[in-house]
């Protein structure tokens, strides 16, 4: 099935197939380049749904001390702040509060992006009182007559390349080195413009009547193993009064996520109220704990989000907490890397940070091919999120059987699997514009 495990772990051909793929072949290669790191660490995923070994999930709705939890107040008063702690013990780190960003500049607006359908707004969002900023990019429906909801979520590469317009600036932060876009001395270049426009359907987004936020992930923090060294994690070390190892990279970059929704507001032509956080893979992850610290985050959408974001974390399937925890050590707390030879040792379960999100409408979507992520082990987490939802009267996904590609299903928590393979595709953004229509229309 994955032949591509059986290749031999060459730098050679992993460095090649990272440089040298065209755009279109990208997540192929990314594919292979995890099956080529994996093979390195000597690591077989597990494939096989009849070997993923027995597990217990921990109950979200019985304390730590045993106490079963039957009202909204006890889940909010007791059982919230205990599972929010143990994930950040655990898992992510602390989340700090603030300090809420309150200085906002408006460096260039224009109306006439797609041919006058978009107003965009590039607003330079400083961290507290300090120097340090993220820019964020915001896209709102010109014809709008009054506020709109808002889709907001961190990318990959720089806001320039959500879409293909001279108008946005280039980032001038570290970016990863590519030779497909070549980028040799992790700068961006012009060649970068709209490379990531696919993901993002801005135009989609704004013909059904919403607005879409942006900000580069590498404002805050950039993504590899020293990057905390010039991230937040380090420059408001006074500010949040966490070491940098008291957080990780995702909760670096789920803070940004908060800062975004400071500014946002305050935006006369944002609905404040109805802020959809979205994220894919490491920045679905991010995003999740992001909405879980954070109730601004009025919907949750995880695309692709995989181990350490949607999928349990329990089952032996595709990454595992040895993979990502050795591959990104960055990315958590070190305490969690602790867990990769003794799961059952865990206290938490990705399904305890779904139920987080009730009652706000929660969205997790996986891809067929990304086996990797595992796609069933992100509905489970969905699922069993379903009694938490039921506490407040709502039901979440309403069945236990994953369903068949492209049919999503559920209420509040609704989970579909695309063809394909890991990426955001127009599809998952057709079904987001769905979930939000029907919850916030
Ligand atoms: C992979 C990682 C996944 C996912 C993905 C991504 O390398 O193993 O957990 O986060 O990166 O962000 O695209």
């Amino acid at each position: 099935m994955f032949l591509q495990y059986l290749l031999p772990a060459q730098s050679g051909l992993h460095s090649f197939l990272m440089h040298n793929a065209t755009p279109i072949l990208l997540p192929v290669a990314l594919v292979l380049c995890l099956a080529l790191q994996a093979a390195a660490q000597g690591f077989v995923p597990n494939y096989d749904e009849s070997k993923v070994p027995p597990y217990t999930l921990p109950d979200p709705l019985i304390t730590r001390a045993g106490e079963p939890v039957r009202s909204v107040a006890a889940w909010k008063n007791k059982r919230v702040p205990e599972i929010a702690a143990l994930f950040s013990e655990h898992v992510y780190g602390s989340f700090p509060a603030g300090p809420r960003s309150t200085r906002f500049e408006v460096l260039r607006e224009s109306n006439q992006l797609l041919g006058g359908k978009a107003l965009a707004r590039q607003v330079r969002v400083y961290f507290g009182t300090t120097a340090g900023y993220m820019d964020v990019l915001l896209f709102l429906p010109a014809k709008a007559k009054k506020p709109v909801p808002v889709f907001v979520g961190l990318n990959f590469m720089g806001n320039h390349t959500v879409l293909n317009d001279p108008w946005i600036p280039l980032t001038t932060r570290w970016v990863s080195n590519n030779t497909t876009y070549h980028i040799t001395d992790n700068r961006t270049n012009e060649g970068t413009r709209g490379v990531q426009a696919d993901r993002w359907c801005v135009e989609m987004i704004l013909d059904a009547g919403y607005g879409v936020a942006t900000a580069y992930y590498g404002d805050l923090e950039p993504d590899h193993a020293e990057g905390w060294k010039t991230g937040i994690r380090t420059t408001m070390q006074p500010y949040t009064a966490l070491k940098p190892e008291q957080w990780g990279a995702l909760g670096a970059w789920g803070w940004g996520l908060s800062r975004m929704m400071d500014y946002l507001e305050t935006d006369k032509n944002v609905d404040a109220r109805k802020v959809m956080v979205m994220g894919h893979s490491r920045l679905g992850k991010a995003a999740l704990w992001a909405a879980a610290n954070d109730a601004r985050f009025a919907m949750v959408i995880s695309n692709n989000s995989g181990e350490g974001g949607a999928a349990l974390t329990h089952r032996n399937f595709g990454e595992t907490v040895g993979f990502i925890t050795s591959t990104f050590p960055h990315w958590f707390v070190k305490k969690f890397s602790t867990y990769a030879d003794d799961l059952s040792a865990l206290p938490v379960d990705q399904h305890m940070l779904m139920a987080l999100m009730a009652p706000r409408p929660l969205y997790v979507a996986s891809a067929q091919e990304d086996q990797w992520a595992d796609p069933h082990g992100e509905f489970l987490s969905a699922y069993h999120a379903g009694p938490v939802y039921a506490l407040f009267g709502k039901t979440g996904l309403g069945t236990d059987k994953m369903p068949a590609t492209e049919q999503p299903v559920g209420d509040f928590v609704r989970y579909h699997i695309r063809q394909g393979e890991h990426d955001v595709k127009p599809y998952d953004w057709q079904q987001y514009i769905s979930f939000a229509n029907k919850h916030f229309r």
